[in-house]
């Protein structure tokens, strides 16, 4: 019986510990708008291009900013759920892509030059 006990006393202080942590980390992660705007930038140059299969880490719900400057024309895929597609001109232009609401990996690819830009781990 005092055992038993022992084995409660636990679990409360584990779940007090628990609903501790959680409103911390639960808070940012609900409310992502007061997190600084994610900025990659990203050159095209005649068949090649950066980054080049880096990966990047983002909040799920983080404003993403691509800073493109390219030689030429061309489109990048982000390929989040739903898929969303950017086209761009020859200079500078600033593409604002979706915030992406599940967690994981998201590839983005330039279809023009067939290659993974880089990777988003959503978390
Ligand atoms: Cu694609």
């Amino acid at each position: 019986m005092r055992r038993l006990v022992a084995a409660v006393a636990v679990v409360l202080l584990t779940s007090l510990t628990l609903t501790a942590c959680g409103g911390g980390s639960g808070s940012s992660a609900q409310d992502p708008s007061h997190l600084p705007t994610k900025v990659i930038d990203v050159t095209f140059s005649g068949e090649s291009v950066t980054p080049n299969g880096d990966r990047y880490d983002v909040a799920v719900g983080q404003r993403i900013e691509l800073d493109v400057t390219a030689d030429k024309p061309g489109e990048i895929h982000v390929h989040s759920s739903p898929e969303q597609e950017f086209e761009y001109d020859k200079g500078s232009s600033t593409i604002a892509v979706k915030p992406i609401t599940t967690p994981g990996i998201v590839t983005v690819e330039s279809h023009t030059l067939d290659k993974v830009l880089f990777q988003l781990q959503v978390k």
